[in-house]
């Protein structure tokens, strides 16, 4: 898989317009807000009312989604170890641009893997602009079982029949964050409170607008 290193004589050109700029423009500081959790623990449904909070209080956000993203840019990219490396390289590459353009990014990806989402944070924390972008590990913590039950596309009945392999949770692991910096407890509470969980977070840590109506 490319580390991106094939590519020589290349010049890194500048921007005119500052972080700061932008800031200004938008009333925000770009960021990465990293959804990590297993298959059917509602990182999907969880990103997706997350980032229409966020525009109806006038934040720019956009959701980069592990499904959706699998169909065109990383559709050439498998389940194994390192087809799901070479998945979270690129997206940390594609959500530093997003929080580069001022956007609150949010990533919705198994990301199964320790390793994987440290270096996704170190790509974000020292993008290729120079920018250092603030990257919040969100652990959606829905646990296998509950996950299982749920089987929203009916992929752990498949996985149990032996029809797809390396299914996370099933024969592949899934390495949960030992420290995230938001835990969610998705499995037990409802869609709006988790949401309401992420937003106090990110209010705390000064990413959204002051005095904005969340
Ligand atoms: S990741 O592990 O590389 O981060 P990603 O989030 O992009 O995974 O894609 C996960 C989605 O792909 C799952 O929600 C499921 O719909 C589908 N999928 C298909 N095969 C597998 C598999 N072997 N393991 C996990 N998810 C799979």
């Amino acid at each position: 898989m490319s580390n991106s290193s094939s590519s020589t004589n290349i010049i890194w050109h500048p921007n005119r317009v500052t972080n700061e700029n932008r800031n200004n423009l938008l009333g925000q500081q770009g960021c990465v807000l990293w959804m990590t959790g297993l298959s059917g623990s509602g990182k999907s449904t969880l990103a997706v009312e997350l980032e229409a909070r966020l525009v109806a209080s006038r934040h720019a956000a956009f959701v980069l989604d592990g499904d959706n993203i699998r169909h065109g840019l990383n559709g050439d990219l498998d389940f194994s170890p390192a087809g799901r490396k070479e998945n979270i390289r690129r997206i940390a590459h594609v959500a530093a641009l997003l929080a580069d353009a001022g956007l609150i990014a949010i990533t919705a990806f198994i990301s199964p893997y320790a390793e994987d989402r440290a270096q996704a944070r170190t790509i974000i924390n020292h993008s290729q602009a120079g920018t250092a972008h603030r990257f919040l590990e969100i652990f959606v913590d829905t646990p296998l079982a509950i996950c299982e039950q749920r089987d929203p596309k009916a992929l752990y009945a498949k996985a149990r029949r032996g029809e797809i392999a390396d299914f996370t949770g099933i024969q592949a692991p899934f390495e949960a964050p030992l420290h995230p910096d938001i835990h969610v407890p998705t499995g037990h509470l409802p869609v709006t409170d988790c949401v309401n969980v992420i937003l106090t977070k990110l209010q705390d840590a000064g990413l959204l607008q002051p005095g904005s109506c969340i």
